[in-house]
Parts: C-alpha cells; sequence; structure tokens
C-alpha cells in the first residue's frame, strides 16, 4: 500500500474517533448508535491507545461508571437523551443512574486492559489499573453466576443483542420459542437511518422487543433472567472471548500480586476449557452455539466458530477441521471472515450477521491464528480487513464478495481497528 494512503486512513481514523467522542466515551456512529456500547468502547480504547493512552483508560473507566452492584456491565450506558435510537431507556426501565440497558455484551475489557497495561509499560498507569481490576473481576464474576446457568464454563446469552451477533442464524430456532403476541406498538429508528436490506427483519425486532418486556417484567433480576428466560443460548462467541479475557485477567492478576483472584479465575479457565467440548458439533466439525432449552446445537458455522484459537485452545483434531472450513470458505469469498458460512442458503453478503465482515471480529479471528502459529491464515485475514477498509472506508461491516461497505459509515471500531492493528505505523511498532 503506498505510504500516503496509509497515513491518510491513519489522519481520517483518528478524526472518526474524536469526532465521535462525547467526552470520556466515544459513541459508535453519531446517527445510528447515539449511546455508549460495552464492546465497541473496548475496542475503541486499543484504537486511542496509539495517540492519547490517558483518553484510551479513560474508555474503560466510564464503560465501568456503569456497573451495576452485582458486578453486570451493561450493554448500553445512555449517557444523554436521544430520540435517534430504539429501544431507548424508557423501554429498558431498568431504573439505575446512569440509565443502561439490561442486557450485557462480549467481554472483551480485560482483554483490552491488559493490552493497555502491557504495551504501554508505563508505571504511571498502575493506580488506574489498580481501581480497574475488581471491577473486571466483579463482572467476570457475574457472568459465572448468571451467564452460566449450566455450570460448563460457557457463556448462555439471554438475548441476541448480548452476543453482540445480534442476527445470526444462531438464534433462529431457540428464537421460536419467544412470544411476541403480546409486544403491541413500536416505531424503529435503525432502519430510517439505514437501509433495511442490510438491517434484522421485522419478526427479529418483534423477539428482541418480548425479551426487553420479559426482562423489564421481572425487574432486571438476573437470577429470575437466567432460569426463566425464554431465550437462553450457550454462545459459541462470548464463550470463547470470556475464555480468553480470563487468560488475560489471570495475567494482570499476577501483575498485581492478587493470590486470591489468580487462583479463582484459574479454576474459571479450567472449567471452561472441559466445557467448551459442549459447543463442539462432530458431525459438522466446527464449535457451534446451543440452544440450552432444546439441547440442540445450531450446527451453522459463523465467523464466531474461528474464535478457538483466539481462546487459546489447541486440539490437533478440532483444528484440522475448522481449518477446513477456514479454506472452503476462503475459496467461496474474496475477503474473510465472513460472519456466516458462505456456503449456507441463508448466506446474505449485507445483511448483518448474516454474511457481512466485521474488522473487531477478523482482529480477534487474526490474533488467534497468529498466536496459533497459523502464519499464512492470519495473515491473509489481516490483509482481507486492511483492503477492505482502503476499498469501502471505516464502515460498520463490509461485503465478502464486493467490499461493499454496509450499515453506518465513520464506524469508531473499525477506524480504532485499523489504529491498532492495521495501520502501516502498527505494524512496524510490532
Ligand atoms: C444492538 C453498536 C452495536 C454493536 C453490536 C451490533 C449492533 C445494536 C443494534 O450495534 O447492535 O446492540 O441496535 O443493532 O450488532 O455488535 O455493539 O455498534
Amino acid at each position: 500500500m503506498p505510504g500516503d494512503l496509509s497515513s491518510e486512513l491513519d489522519r481520517r481514523a483518528r478524526e472518526i474517533l474524536s469526532a465521535n467522542d462525547r467526552g470520556g466515551y466515544t459513541v459508535p456512529n453519531g446517527r445510528v448508535y447515539p449511546f455508549q456500547w460495552n464492546w465497541d468502547s473496548a475496542f475503541v480504547a486499543l484504537g486511542f491507545a496509539t495517540f492519547d493512552k490517558d483518553r484510551a483508560w479513560r474508555e474503560i473507566e466510564t464503560l465501568f461508571e456503569g456497573q451495576w452492584e452485582d458486578g453486570f456491565v451493561p450493554h448500553i450506558i445512555f449517557w444523554k437523551d436521544d430520540p435517534g435510537y430504539f429501544p431507548g431507556p424508557s423501554v429498558w426501565g431498568t431504573q439505575r443512574t446512569p440509565r443502561t440497558s439490561g442486557i450485557t455484551q462480549p467481554p472483551v475489557a480485560a482483554s483490552v486492559v491488559r493490552s493497555l497495561w502491557e504495551d504501554e509499560g508505563d508505571p504511571s498507569f498502575r493506580p488506574r489499573l489498580e481501581l480497574l481490576f475488581p471491577k473486571l473481576m466483579a463482572w467476570h464474576h457475574w457472568f459465572h453466576t448468571f451467564r452460566d446457568p449450566i455450570g460448563k464454563g460457557v457463556v448462555v446469552a439471554m438475548h441476541p443483542w448480548e452476543t453482540g451477533r445480534d442476527n445470526s442464524p444462531e438464534w433462529d430456532a431457540p428464537a421460536l420459542a419467544i412470544d411476541t403476541s403480546q409486544v403491541g406498538h413500536y416505531q424503529r429508528q435503525d432502519t430510517g437511518h439505514l437501509d433495511p436490506s442490510m438491517r434484522p427483519t421485522k419478526l427479529e425486532y418483534d423477539r428482541y422487543v418480548a425479551l426487553v418486556q420479559f426482562g423489564s417484567r421481572v425487574g432486571w433480576d438476573h437470577a429470575r433472567i437466567s432460569a426463566e428466560n425464554p431465550f437462553r443460548v450457550a454462545d459459541v462467541g462470548m464463550t470463547m472471548i470470556l475464555l480468553r479475557a480470563n487468560r488475560d485477567l489471570l495475567a494482570l492478576a499476577e501483575a498485581l500480586g492478587s493470590q486470591a483472584e489468580a487462583a479463582e479465575v484459574r479454576g474459571w479457565i479450567a472449567l471452561a476449557e472441559a466445557g467448551v467440548g459442549w459447543l463442539w458439533n462432530e458431525e459438522v466439525g466446527a464449535y457451534c452455539s446451543r440452544d440450552v432449552i432444546t439441547g440442540r446445537s445450531s450446527g451453522y458455522v459463523t465467523s464466531a466458530s474461528f474464535l478457538g484459537f483466539y481462546a487459546g485452545l489447541r486440539t490437533e483434531a478440532r483444528d484440522a477441521r475448522t481449518l477446513a472450513h477456514l479454506e472452503r470458505f476462503g475459496r467461496s469469498t474474496r475477503y474473510l471472515m465472513p460472519s456466516l458460512d458462505p456456503d449456507e442458503g441463508g448466506f446474505d453478503a449485507i445483511r448483518y450477521w448474516r454474511g457481512p465482515v466485521w474488522a473487531v471480529v477478523n482482529y480477534m479471528i487474526g490474533t488467534g491464528l497468529a498466536e496459533a502459529g497459523l502464519t499464512v491464515w492470519a495473515d491473509r485475514v489481516r490483509d482481507d480487513t486492511r483492503r477492505l477498509i482502503e476499498t469501502a472506508g471505516f464502515y460498520e461491516a463490509f461485503s465478502p464478495v464486493t467490499a461493499q461497505g454496509t450499515g453506518g459509515g465513520d464506524f469508531s471500531w473499525t477506524a480504532a481497528i485499523w489504529l491498532h492493528w492495521l495501520s502501516e505505523r502498527s505494524a512496524s511498532s510490532g
């Protein structure tokens, strides 16, 4: 890539983060997503860290200002009113200050904090790490208490939004159990901002809203939700991300000399390493999300199926079968990693989590492949992500077939991943 294109994209990426900065927290996109989102903020911190380290730590600190006393960290914090997004705080009805949603999102924060701490090597950040560490512990503890009702160390999502991969077909069969008859009238905002062909369907939204209404009805009582929610699906993505985050949390515990916490985290890691096999679908040859209510495996190979490397899992037979899917995906689409198997009937190159490529998922997959020594594939995932951004710009997601940008433009986490992982400057610095 010509150096001037790279530095122009660096400049543009920094500009996007600054424009989406609302003072201590960053919105994913000013129009479509005008609040603070959980895993978005964590990835965004990696981008800020390349030019403003203090601001990077601040992003995570504001996220944890929304933490509840039971350790839960919400998927959205509504710092200010904005009518441009549905559902807003009154629909969630969590009665909290700051106002928040009632579900969580993939726990990438501990991994990001480890990266901030180790990459910077600056002891002046230690007091901030010491303050964040117990909050991270409390959140992971919450996951093990309220999102692992089957006690296997796998994460059970209570809402498709919780997975961060909202309309993946993995949720289709389990969502049949959600009663949408009492949902009533509501006004979506997303389809006013974006082409509806890129967004979830009306039926999917009815289900999303019905689950919010259920949570609100039970007063967002996490114990009741864990036992009674009509949607309970063990998500491959969150399971792998939590396992990875626990390994990173363990490194932080050791850096801080927190022996008791380190022992607790080691227990969580051992549980997940033993339990993740429950998600392995031998017939398909991949990790697939699984409905806890019916016990059925989704049978879908999605981008999340490739996160085992990121989670630090190495099993010869499973790796070989996973890599066979990777090779097939690589032949079927021009750009890795489509969010759904491109040979699947429901594959749709522009509809959200049913086809498009997401830079943050590629970052996790690429990192895992590199750590596993699978350099050729790690490079392919990274180069494809770079080419998508160079071709289309900093979109929310991209068609794996044509590179067309999908969803919102000037997207914070795409800009952050560029700065942290893809720019020539970050490649040369490590
Ligand atoms: C619901 C903000 C979020 C991401 C999710 C992505 C999308 C929200 C929505 O946007 O979800 O949380 O309204 O579509 O699926 O991963 O965190 O960027």
